[in-house]
């Protein structure tokens, strides 16, 4: 069994914490911000403590490969993120990249002798709320998405990723993509939501995905004077929208018991008390385990959004900028984390995540599984996203022997 180091991991965990860190203690540290970039430079710099091999592909993600007794070997592959929401919790994704670098540590520490080279992943760009889509970094890696373009999209301020990359000076040289076939693949993250906590248990062996969509919509309507205007002339862009917002709420409630929607952003212009908005700008996410619902919730959504402007008298462009079709994780690699968790004592249980992550790519080009540790209230993507550390670290010991015991598959 591989002794995890709790003291460590925390001071780690805090270390690592500082950076982005908000006054109410969540994290603020998005993708190829200069909080990125300290954080990444601390990462490289504990990845070469190790003695591991370092190299940073064309998009930033950063790999540190330790090897094993058998260089022929499929590495096994062990990573997450390390950017954040806008004021975000410091467990989502964080806690996965330091759970993969404390096994490390322990298996330095306990001259661990594994067969198979063993390569640690920060994914570039995972939450994909700067710079849209999410999973980026390991979605050109894995190829699912396409990387010249994704190099090419721009965030509210018109910085590109490859411009915001340079900037940080982690735009590396490393080709996007496998040098070589991977044995296997282990994501740990926090549950983002109720269940673990509710029923009193420490890891969730994550079976599958949710798909999802992103939609980006913009309405254009007339500007005018919010006083004279007669109500009958108008043409206001922020009603439209309001009627579609409302509408994607409502869809929740349709097609399937899982299904959620959300409208995380609107824009309004020129947003002046005494003016009748010219524009709205909104997304709108939908995601459930069934692909078909998930196309079923994109065609009502622009069927809404095509009756509500009609009703408004104004035009819109309407444009899905991200569909993931929900993945089914490799049961040996789950069953590999069973194991492990009964070895370690931990109670755990299957489930399903409807929070997107980078496994859902990576598990294109290699079996692939995750563990999930509980989320205290079930709260994430908030700066009171929290994980008690002991949950920390019965998940890390999980982690730790399971990935031992795909090192040596
Ligand atoms: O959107 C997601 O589920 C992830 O947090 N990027
Ligand atoms: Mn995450
Ligand atoms: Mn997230
Ligand atoms: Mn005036």
């Amino acid at each position: 069994m591989v002794t995890i180091d709790p003291e460590r991991f925390r001071e780690t965990f805090e270390r690592y914490s500082e950076i982005g860190r908000t006054e109410n203690d969540g994290l603020h540290r998005l993708a190829l911000s200069e909080e990125d970039r300290e954080v990444r430079d601390l990462f490289v710099s504990d990845l070469e403590d190790l003695g591991l091999d370092v190299r940073i592909d064309g998009i930033g993600n950063t790999f540190g490969r330790a090897e094993g007794t058998d260089p022929d070997a499929e590495p096994v592959l062990i990573a997450s993120h390390l950017d954040s929401q806008p004021y975000g919790g410091r467990f989502d994704g964080q806690l996965g990249v330091l759970s993969a670098l404390e096994t490390l540590r322990a298996f330095d520490d306990e001259g661990v002798e594994h067969r198979r080279p063993i390569e640690i992943v920060n994914w570039t760009n995972e939450e994909g709320s700067r710079f849209k889509p999410a999973l980026m970094g390991s979605g050109a890696f894995t190829g699912e998405l396409d990387l010249e373009e994704v190099l090419g999209h721009a965030d509210a301020d018109g910085v590109t990723v490859a411009e915001a990359l340079d900037e940080i000076g982690y735009r590396g040289d490393e080709p996007v993509g496998p040098r070589e076939e991977y044995h296997s693949s282990l994501e740990l993250h926090v549950e983002q939501g109720p269940k673990l906590e509710e029923e009193g248990l420490s890891v969730g062996i994550v079976e599958g995905v949710f798909g999802m969509a992103w939609l980006e919509v913009t309405v254009h309507g007339d500007a005018d004077h919010a006083g004279p205007s007669p109500m009958y002339s108008r043409k206001d862009a922020l009603v439209a929208a309001a009627d579609v917002v409302t509408a994607v709420r409502r869809l929740s409630n349709r097609f399937a018991d899982d299904v959620v929607t959300t409208v995380g952003e609107l824009e309004v212009e020129p947003n002046s008390i005494n003016v009748i908005p010219s524009e709205a700008r909104f997304t709108v996410d939908v995601r459930s385990y069934d692909d078909a619902v998930v196309a079923e919730l994109v065609e009502a959504v622009e069927r809404e959004v095509a009756t509500a402007c009609e009703r408004e008298g104004v035009e819109y462009d309407l444009e899905e900028i991200w569909r993931i079709p929900h993945t089914e994780f490799s049961p040996t690699v789950a069953e590999t984390a069973l194991s492990a968790a009964d070895a370690v004592d931990a109670s755990h249980r299957a489930m399903v995540s409807g929070a997107g992550h980078d496994a859902s790519y990576v598990n294109e080009i290699t079996d692939t599984a995750m563990l999930f540790v509980p989320s205290v209230d079930g709260k994430t993507h908030n700066e009171v996203e929290f994980t008690e550390w002991a949950d920390a670290v019965e998940g890390a010991r999980v982690y730790a022997e399971t990935v031992r015991r795909l090192a040596d598959a």
